[in-house]
């Protein structure tokens, strides 16, 4: 049956069908939160971040909140169902039996939290600590979700516990140094260790059947093997990308665009030995074109190829961020109509166009990509 925008329907199967409803995230309350094992790996050893924390600037949310809610209207106006979170406290210290961190994070980016495949919205456990309670931001759009579709699937992985066992003491030093770093990532050394089950849903790309999931910073080896447990019907495959000295989150590092077409970060190459299944099912994976910036803004945890985080509303549309345009003029290029929408002083709050969004519904059956 055809989408209509009058019924609640959760279902989504890959990263590329015409999108017809999303979540926008929300910038408000969003904290630096204080040290941690698993976010101190990721902060780069050469930036602004280090050492501060606490909620951040008045002016950098408002402004964060402008462009999302400008992005919002922007799909709103091509006929797109947007729901906003709702922001809990991040300010709010948070203790379990088995840690303590003094502040959250925000209600950014939904990507990261919120893994939807077909009729359900999977909550992931995460990795940081301050990122503990994040779902409780969506709770209410879930709860809605819940009551408005009878087939909705609402599912949460197991809280992890987060003690000390689950971060490699040799990734707290405060100089490690990029080399060091990607000995380590070619080893498939990470911060996060085998303790329990890690994975942030941005570590996972939704190919129909099949379910691709980096390795690395915030998803660990037993998070992928809960993955595959968890969706029996689904193929679970594992990947990394052994270029990249702070791995976290796949979605500036591979990006499908449509069936048979995938961007690859030139610096994160995907292995030869993992590209089979793509390879013997004629699909095309090109190197992305190079982030317009040198440099990522202020106080921002992500590198600069968020340039290549883009949301795909169908297999010929994509928005790309407006000041992108070398990856914009390539999108062109691939035969993709773009889309320009600002969000680069929203970065810093976690992340580019794929992140701080998250899939309810796109058109389309679970298909099988690689048979
Ligand atoms: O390149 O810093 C950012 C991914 C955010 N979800 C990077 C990865």
């Amino acid at each position: 049956m055809a989408w209509s925008p009058d019924k609640t329907e959760v279902k989504s199967w890959n990263e590329w069908d015409t999108l017809r409803h999303v979540i926008v995230g929300r910038a408000d309350d969003c904290h630096i939160p204080p040290e941690e094992p698993a976010l101190d790996a990721k902060v780069p050893e050469d930036s602004d971040m280090r050492g501060q924390w606490g909620r951040r600037p008045q002016e950098t949310i408002d402004r964060a909140n402008e462009l999302l809610d400008n992005f919002a209207d922007q799909l709103r106006k091509r006929g797109v169902r947007v729901d906003r979170p709702v922001s809990i406290d991040h300010s709010q210290p948070v203790t379990t039996p088995d840690f303590h961190t003094d502040s959250q994070f925000g209600c950014m980016p939904p990507r990261d939290v919120l893994l939807t495949v077909g009729h359900e919205m999977l909550e992931a456990t995460m990795s940081y600590r301050c990122r503990w309670f994040e779902y409780l931001n969506y709770r209410p759009l879930l709860k809605q979700y819940w009551e408005e579709d009878p087939r909705f699937r609402h599912e949460a992985a197991p809280k992890p516990r987060l003690t000390d066992a689950d971060y490699h003491p040799d990734y707290l030093s405060e100089k490690i140094g990029d080399a060091q770093r990607l000995e380590w990532a070619a080893e498939k050394f990470f911060v996060t260790t085998e303790e329990e089950p890690l994975f942030d849903a941005a570590d996972v790309l939704r190919f129909g059947k099949d379910l691709v999931v980096q390795h690395g910073f915030t998803t660990n080896l037993k998070g992928i093997e809960w993955l595959r447990r968890h969706f029996p019907d689904h193929r679970v495959h594992t990947v990394n990308f052994p270029g990249d000295p702070y791995p976290i989150h796949i979605d500036a590092t591979f990006t499908p665009l449509r069936p048979g077409l995938i961007v690859n970060n030139p610096q994160r190459r995907l292995p030869e030995e993992q590209r089979g299944m793509f390879e013997k099912n004629g699909w095309e994976i090109v190197d992305a074109a190079q982030p317009a910036h040198n440099t990522p803004p202020p106080l921002c945890y992500s590198s600069t190829w968020l340039s290549m985080n883009v949301l795909v509303l169908d297999p010929k549309t994509v928005c790309v961020e407006k000041s992108e345009v070398y990856q914009a003029e390539q999108m062109d290029k691939l035969g993709m109509e773009v889309v320009e929408v600002e969000l680069r002083d929203a970065y810093a709050f976690g992340g580019g166009l794929h992140c701080c969004t998250a899939d309810v519904y796109r058109d389309g059956d679970c298909e099988d990509y690689f048979p």
